[in-house]
């Protein structure tokens, strides 16, 4: 998609700190961190928002979902199980949706943040 900032970072024509990639998704740092780990997954099929989703994308955005704790946990903030059956660790997962949900970058995307401690939203 012409003019779309993360569709210029999946052609590589604008650099990213990627940690991932497969043939459907890209996951990359972002660049105004938020927290001590703050990645991006996106999808390389551009779609504005989770505004636009329709039921053909319920497999692309289910590996969005599946695909989060994974590399939570490969960026040292998965939820980890203590001996005792008590968790740590641990991460926010956010779509920004349309203007008033605080959307900036057209471009579906999930927010991944983790590696400090937060109060309950
Ligand atoms: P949102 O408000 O949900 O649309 O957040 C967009 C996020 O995208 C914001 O946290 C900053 C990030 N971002 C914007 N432009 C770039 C870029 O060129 N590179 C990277 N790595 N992140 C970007």
């Amino acid at each position: 998609m012409e003019n779309c900032i993360f569709c210029k970072i999946i052609a590589k024509q604008i650099p990213s700190e990627a940690i991932y990639e497969d043939e459907d998704l890209l996951a990359f740092k972002d660049i105004h961190p938020a927290a001590p780990v703050h990645f991006l997954i996106i999808p390389k099929l551009h779609m504005a928002s989770l505004a636009d989703a329709q039921p053909e994308h319920a497999e692309l955005l289910g590996r969005m979902l599946e695909l989060a704790p994974k590399l939570a946990q490969e960026q040292g903030c998965g939820v980890i199980k203590n001996a005792d059956g008590s968790l740590t660790g641990g991460y926010k997962t956010l779509i920004n949706t349309g203007p008033d949900g605080g959307q900036e970058v057209y471009h579906l995307h999930m927010h991944v943040m983790g590696g400090v401690k937060r109060q309950r939203a």
